[in-house]
């Protein structure tokens, strides 16, 4: 029987649902109209007003908010409330430039922890469990997000932290920990771990894995699932917008459910930034509905997924997004073809061959793009006979061609010989002069 945190709002009839968030959206375009100069300039710069909003049509005449305004206003410029009733400040690092900054409001928190529990006890998460942390604390949303909504349902928590692996693997053993929480990538390295030190699914208690805050594929997830001998779940966030517990799987994992009485999600065509239907894919538009530290309207997030709104055998009817299979920025433009490394990935993790890391290398050859895999064999055997090396190499680029249609230099290398991620995996490395487009 499908367990719930707070049934009422987790089941309320889509068409109350809709109406209670366009009740909440008017109400969150006014107040950061009114608190927030930064928004009321581009309001006023488009022609629009709050008062202008009355149904789901206006809503599209809304500007859109991306990472570049959290720049501009930076550290606090985006803030609607003042410091006075901000809580807690967290910040994300990112790649290039400045931090992005958020803060939330002592009732920020409280929804962002009831955002949490909702996926964990969606998934099976009781008080009963034991939670091991192995997300970084600190600016980093993820473990603070988690920790928090753990301790609402009431499980135990293991603060660890990221990082020191063996001491991951010997407290998991020791403390009996049943819920692992993490990244998918760090799982992979913990469950290697473990079976480093001579021992396997059967010396642990985990039967619940809570994997976020990167892109993994299904196939990844049934490897961590296969190795620990859990069952897995993914959740998404971004700190942008609250960090975990926008999103996440409930045990049918037929999506991730979204928080959408705190949450709008929106789907447009990232070229035409138009709204797309139910169903496309296309990029994924973030409204806060209820945020008092830093509101946020329509977010461009640049991650592809697309919304399902049917209802869910679980009961739940709030909408499911897809797992994200890339970021815009993530997507790799190789002689004209589109690449997503998630489309590598599902061809690797697929092939008991070879292990479930590799490392993507772009580069430019005679002012042509060139795309190559490294990628672990999963037996270092097998790299002392060339004939089968050369046979399994050919396995592989067949199978990355079909899925790319696109020719991919392959090196097989030594297992345990590529980096290992205790975080965030950045499995590419773009070498060409422009970078990324
Ligand atoms: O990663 C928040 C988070 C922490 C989510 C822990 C889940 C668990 P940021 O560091 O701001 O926040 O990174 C946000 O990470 O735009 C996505 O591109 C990516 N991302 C997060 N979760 C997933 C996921 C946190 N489940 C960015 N699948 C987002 C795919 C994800 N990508």
């Amino acid at each position: 029987m499908a367990e719930f945190f707070d049934k009422n709002i987790e089941t309320l009839p889509r068409k109350e649902l809709k109406a209670l968030q366009l009740e909440r959206f008017k109400r969150q375009a006014r107040f950061v109209y009114d608190n927030v100069p930064a928004y009321k300039r581009k309001f006023d710069a488009a022609g629009v007003k709050p008062s202008h909003i009355r149904t789901w049509g206006d809503v599209k005449s809304i500007p859109f908010t991306t990472k570049d305004d959290f720049r501009d206003n930076y550290p606090y410029g985006l803030f609607a409330a003042p410091m006075d009733k901000i809580a807690r400040i967290h910040a994300s690092s990112g790649t290039t430039g400045k931090a992005t900054v958020v803060g939330y409001t002592a009732r920020d928190l409280d929804c962002w922890s009831d955002c949490v529990a909702r996926f964990l006890v969606s998934s099976g998460a009781s008080p009963r469990d034991v939670f091991q942390i192995a997300f970084g604390y600190g600016l980093f949303t993820g473990a603070f997000g988690l920790h928090a909504g753990c301790e609402k349902i009431g499980a135990a928590v293991i603060p660890i932290s990221s990082g020191n692996t063996e001491r991951q693997v010997k407290m998991m053993i020791d403390l009996k920990s049943t819920a692992l929480v993490s990244t998918p990538s760090y799982a992979l390295y913990i469950a290697e771990t473990l079976y480093q030190s001579g021992r396997g699914k059967e010396d642990i208690s985990l039967r619940l894995g809570f994997f976020g805050a990167e892109a993994s594929t299904p196939e990844m997830h049934a490897i961590l699932a296969g190795r620990l001998g859990i069952r897995t779940n993914d959740n998404y966030g971004l700190s942008e917008v609250m960090g975990p517990g926008v999103s996440g799987e409930c045990a049918e994992k037929m999506g991730m459910h979204i928080a959408e009485d705190h949450i709008l999600a929106e789907i447009v065509d990232p070229d035409t930034l138009e709204p797309l239907p139910d169903g496309e894919r296309g990029e994924l538009v973030l409204t806060t509905l209820t945020k008092e530290g830093i509101p946020v309207l329509r977010y461009r997030t640049k991650d592809i997924t697309r919304l399902h709104c049917e209802p869910c055998p679980c009961g739940r009817t709030h909408a499911r997004m897809e797992k994200v299979t890339g970021r815009t920025d993530d997507m790799l433009i190789i002689r004209g073809v589109n690449v997503f490394p998630s489309q590598i990935e599902s061809v690797l993790v697929n092939m008991p061959e070879v292990g479930a890391h590799y490392e993507i290398t772009v580069g430019r050859e005679n002012l042509t793009d060139r795309l190559s895999v490294k990628v672990e064999v999963s037996d270092g055997n097998l790299l002392l006979d060339f004939r089968r090396l050369e046979d399994l190499k050919k396995r592989v680029r067949g199978k990355l061609r079909s899925e790319l249609q696109l020719d991919v230099d392959v090196k097989l290398v030594e297992p345990l010989s590529l980096k290992r991620f205790e975080g965030k995996a950045q499995r590419v490395i773009d070498k060409r002069e422009e970078g990324k487009r």
